[in-house]
C-alpha cells in the first residue's frame, strides 16, 4: 500500500513517501502526495514542508510499470505535483538518501531546496528507457546547475552522488548526521518569510552565460554520435535542454511534456522498458523458494590465470573479495598477473579508478603457483581450456582438496556441466559460471544449472553475479548453452551468405546498421579464429558431417589468418591497429570457394542479411524455449544485451521477434528451409505461435 505519512518537527512538516521497493510515483503515491501536501499548506501553524523517503531511498521516479495503462494519465500528474510544490508559500526542502532518479529528483527540483546524504545518487536516467524527463527535468536542471553540467546528466542519464552533486550546486547541504534532522535544521536556517522561497523556474542566473555560447550544444551533438547511435531519446533531450534557453518556462515545460508522450509511444521506448523489466525478471528462479539460504562468499579462487581467468579475478577484486589466481606454470602466472595489473594501470590512466583504488584490488589478488595454496575458498571457478577431459580431472582433483563448502564452478563455453559434475562427489555443489571476454568488462554470467545442482548452489551463484555487478542469468544444459548456441546459428548463417554472394563487409555493414557495436566477422577477428576452428576439429572427428557449416573460416585458419591476433583474419590490420581493412585476398578465397561449391554468385541486400542471420537465431531461441534451456523469453534477451551486443533499442532478439511479428518470422525461416534443408527446420514453438497469431511475450 502507498502512502505518505506525515509527522511534525516543530512547525516544520515531514511528508515521507512510503511506497516500497522504490517509492515509484504511481497514481495511488502520487494522488496521497497531493493530498499530505495540500493539508500540510493549509494548516497555518506549519512554516516549512521537508520531503523525504522511507525505506532505501528518496525516490527512483515515476511507476516504469504504470506506463502505457490508464492509472498513468489519471490526475494528479506528477508535473501538476511538482508545480505545486514549487508555488508554494512555505519554503519545501527536499531530503534525499538512496537515490533520487528520475521522476524522483525532478520532485527534488520542483523543492526549493535540496539537502542530501553523501551517498545518495542523484541523476535523470530517462534516456536509458528511450525516454526524456516529462515533469520538467529538462527545464529545471539547467536552471540549478551549469547548463554544460545538466545538458551531460541529462542526456547520458548517468546519475552523480550527492557529494559532487553539492559541488555544482544541485544539493544545498550534506546532511550531517540525521537526514531528516538536518533538513529541518536546514528549514529553522532559512530567512523568514518570502526571502525563504526560491522556485526553480524563476533561477535564471545559469541560463544566462550558457545563452552566449550556444556552440555547446553543437559540440555536444557532436561527441555523442557514437554512443547515442541508432537513438532518439539523447537527441530528444539534447533539444529539449536547447529549448530552456531558448524558450519561456511554461513553453519549455510544454515542449519537454510533448517529446516525453511521444517518445513514451516509441518501439524504442517498448523495447527499452522490456530489457529494463526482462533484466529484473531474469534474477527470479521459477520453482526456488524465495527463503532460499545462500552461502557466503567471502574468498574466492580461480584456476587458471589467461585472459579469462584473469578477468574473472578482477571482478572479485573490484567487489572487495580476496581471490587466489593458480597457474602452475611460473612464468604463465608471472604473465596472468602482469595482464591484470597492466588492465588497472589502463583505468588509472583514463582517470575511471584511483591509484588507491588500482593498489586496493592487487592487494586482493594472490597468484599462486600450487594447489597446496588454495586454502578453503568458499568458490572455485575453474578457467582453463576446453578439453572435457582435461577439466574432468581438475574437477576430481579439486573435489578431494576442497572442503565440503567450497562450490565448484566451471567457465566453460560449451561443455556438458553434468559430466564436469560427474567427476566429483559434490555434483550439488557444481554450476557453470559462464562470464563473457573481457570478463571485468562485459557484464553477463550465465550461469548453468546441473541436473543435480541444489537450489542453494544456484540462489548463491544468482547472488555472486549481482555482488560482481554482473547480470546474472541461468541456463540449463545444451551445447554453448543460451549465448554461443544462438550465436552458432547466426554466425553459421552468416558464413551461409557469403558462399552465396556476399562479402563479409557487406554483412558486417549489414549488421553495424542494425545496432551491433560489430558484424560477425569483425566479431570473430576480435575473439580469435583459432578457437573456433580447434572446436570444429575435434566435432568433426567426433561427428563427421554432424552440421553442415561453411568452409570458408576452415580455409582462413588453414592460411595461419586468426583474426586481430596476426593481423589478419576476415578482414587485414595495419600494424597496431584494430580496424578491419577489407582484404582482397579474402573476397578472392570466398569467390573462389563459392565457385567450387557451385553457386553462381549474387547481390545480397541488408534486408536478407538481417532477416537470415537474426531470424536464424530467433528460431534457436525458440527451440532452446521449448527444451527449458532458458525460463522465459525476456532471459534470452538479457543474455543477448549483455552478452554479445545485441541492440538494446530492439528489445533484444526475442523482443524483437514479437516486435516484427512472428508469422514474418516464420514464413522466411519456412521459406528457407524449403530451400536450403534441415539446418533451417523451423522450430515447433515458433511455428504454434506464429500460426497462433501470438508472440513469444504472451508464453
Ligand atoms: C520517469 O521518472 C519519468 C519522469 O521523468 C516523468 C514522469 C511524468 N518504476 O533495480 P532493482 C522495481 S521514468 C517501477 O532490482 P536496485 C524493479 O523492477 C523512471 N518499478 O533494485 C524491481 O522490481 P522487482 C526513471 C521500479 O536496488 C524493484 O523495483 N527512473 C522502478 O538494484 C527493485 O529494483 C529510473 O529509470 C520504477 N521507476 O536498484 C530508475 N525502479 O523486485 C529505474 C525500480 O519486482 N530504477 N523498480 O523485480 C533503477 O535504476 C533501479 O531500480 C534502482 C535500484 C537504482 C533505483
Amino acid at each position: 500500500m502507498s502512502t505518505v505519512t506525515t509527522s511534525n518537527i516543530s512547525g516544520t512538516v515531514v511528508l515521507t513517501l512510503n511506497h516500497a521497493p522504490v517509492n515509484g510515483l504511481g497514481w495511488a503515491l502520487r494522488t496521497a502526495l497531493f493530498k499530505a501536501f495540500r493539508d500540510a499548506m493549509a494548516d497555518a501553524k506549519v512554516t516549512a514542508i521537508v520531503l523525504t523517503g522511507a525505506g532505501r531511498m528518496f525516490s527512483a521516479g515515476a511507476d516504469i510499470s504504470e506506463f502505457g495503462t490508464p492509472k498513468s494519465m489519471k490526475p494528479p500528474s506528477l508535473p501538476e505535483i511538482i508545480n505545486m510544490i514549487e508555488a508554494a508559500e512555505k519554503p519545501v526542502v527536499a531530503a534525499i538518501h538512496g537515490n533520487a532518479l528520475g521522476g524522483g529528483l525532478e520532485l527534488a527540483l520542483g523543492c526549493h531546496y535540496r539537502v542530501a546524504q553523501g551517498s545518495a545518487n542523484l541523476g535523470l536516467p530517462e534516456v536509458s528507457l528511450g525516454i526524456i524527463p516529462g515533469a520538467g527535468g529538462t527545464q529545471r536542471l539547467p536552471r540549478v546547475i551549469a547548463v554544460e553540467r545538466a545538458l551531460d546528466m541529462i542526456v547520458s542519464g548517468k546519475p552523480i552522488k550527492a557529494v559532487n552533486a553539492e559541488e555544482l550546486g544541485l544539493v544545498d547541504s550534506l546532511a550531517d548526521g540525521d537526514l531528516v534532522e538536518s533538513a529541518v535544521k536546514f528549514c529553522g536556517d532559512l530567512p523568514a518569510g518570502n526571502a525563504a522561497l526560491r522556485p526553480t523556474r524563476e533561477r535564471e542566473d545559469n541560463l544566462g552565460p550558457a545563452r552566449d555560447k550556444p556552440e555547446i550544444f553543437d559540440s555536444y551533438r557532436k561527441s555523442m554520435a557514437r554512443r547515442a547511435r541508432g537513438l532518439d531519446a539523447p537527441y530528444a533531450a539534447l533539444e529539449c535542454v536547447e529549448a530552456s534557453l531558448a524558450k519561456v518556462f511554461d513553453d519549455g515545460l510544454q515542449f519537454e511534456r510533448d517529446t516525453f508522450k511521444r517518445l513514451l509511444a516509441s518501439d524504442q521506448s517498448r523495447a527499452l522498458r522490456h530489457a529494463f523489466f526482462a533484466e529484473r525478471a531474469a534474477t527470479k528462479i521459477d520453482g526456488l523458494p524465495k527463503v532460499t539460504a545462500t552461502q557466503k562468499i567471502e574468498c574466492a579462487a580461480v584456476i587458471g590465470c589467461g585472459t579469462m581467468g584473469g578477468g574473472i579475478a578482477m571482478n572479485f577484486a573490484n567487489a572487495g573479495i580476496p581471490v587466489t589466481v593458480l597457474e602452475t606454470e611460473d612464468e604463465l602466472l608471472q604473465k596472468g598477473v602482469g595482464v591484470i595489473r597492466k588492465n588497472y594501470a589502463a583505468s588509472v590512466a583514463k582517470g575511471r579508478i584511483s591509484q588507491e583504488e588500482m593498489d586496493g584490488c592487487m592487494s586482493l589478488i594472490s597468484g599462486i603457483a600450487s594447489f597446496d595454496q588454495l586454502g578453503e575458498p568458499d568458490v572455485v571457478i575453474e578457467a582453463i581450456f576446453e578439453k572435457m577431459d582435461v577439466k574432468k580431472e581438475l574437477f576430481s582433483k579439486l573435489d578431494g582438496l576442497m572442503p565440503a563448502k567450497t562450490i565448484l564452478a566451471t567457465n566453460t563455453s560449451t561443455l556438458d556441466v553434468n559430466e564436469i559434475a560427474s567427476a566429483t562427489g559434490r555434483p550439488e555443489k557444481v554450476i557453470g559460471t559462464h562470464f563473457f571476454s573481457p570478463a571485468n568488462v562485459m557484464r553477463l554470467q550465465e550461469n548453468v544449472r546441473g541436473e543435480k545442482t541444489s537450489d542453494e548452489t544456484i540462489a548463491t551463484t544468482m547472488a555472486l553475479a549481482k555482488k560482481l555487478g554482473k547480470v546474472g542469468v541461468l541456463v540449463g544444459v545444451c551445447d554453448g548453452f543460451v549465448g554461443n548456441r544462438m550465436l552458432h546459428a547466426y554466425t553459421r548463417q552468416a558464413n551461409f551468405l557469403l558462399e552465396e554472394g556476399a562479402l563479409p563487409q557487406e554483412v558486417d555493414k549489414a549488421i553495424f546498421d542494425f545496432g551491433f557495436p560489430m558484424g560477425p566477422f569483425a566479431m570473430g577477428d576480435l575473439a580469435g579464429l583459432d578457437v573456433g576452428w580447434l572446436i570444429r576439429k575435434a566435432r568433426n572427428k567426433e561427428k563427421p558431417n554432424n552440421l553442415r557449416y561453411s568452409p570458408i573460416a576452415d580455409r582462413i585458419c588453414e592460411k595461419g589468418r586468426f583474426g586481430q591476433k596476426t593481423s589478419a583474419g576476415w578482414y587485414r590490420y595495419e600494424e597496431s591497429s584494430r580496424t578491419p581493412v577489407p582484404d582482397p585476398e579474402i573476397e578472392q578465397l570466398v569467390v573462389g570457394i563459392s565457385k567450387e561449391l557451385g553457386f553462381e554468385r549474387r547481390s545480397i541486400g541488408e534486408q536478407e542479411v538481417i532477416e537470415r542471420c537474426i531470424y536464424t537465431m530467433i528460431n534457436e531461441g525458440a527451440k532452446i524455449l521449448a527444451e527449458s534451456i532458458a525460463q522465459r523469453p525476456g532471459d534470452i534477451d538479457t543474455v543477448w544485451l549483455y552478452g554479445y551486443g545485441f541492440p538494446r533499442q530492439r528489445g533484444g532478439p526475442m523482443f524483437y521477434a514479437d516486435s516484427v511479428g512472428l508469422k514474418q518470422v516464420y514464413d522466411v525461416i519456412s521459406a528457407l528451409y524449403d530451400e536450403h534443408g534441415d539446418w533451417l527446420e523451423p522450430a515447433p514453438l515458433l511455428k504454434e505461435l506464429a500460426e497462433a497469431g501470438k508472440g513469444f511475450g504472451d508464453l
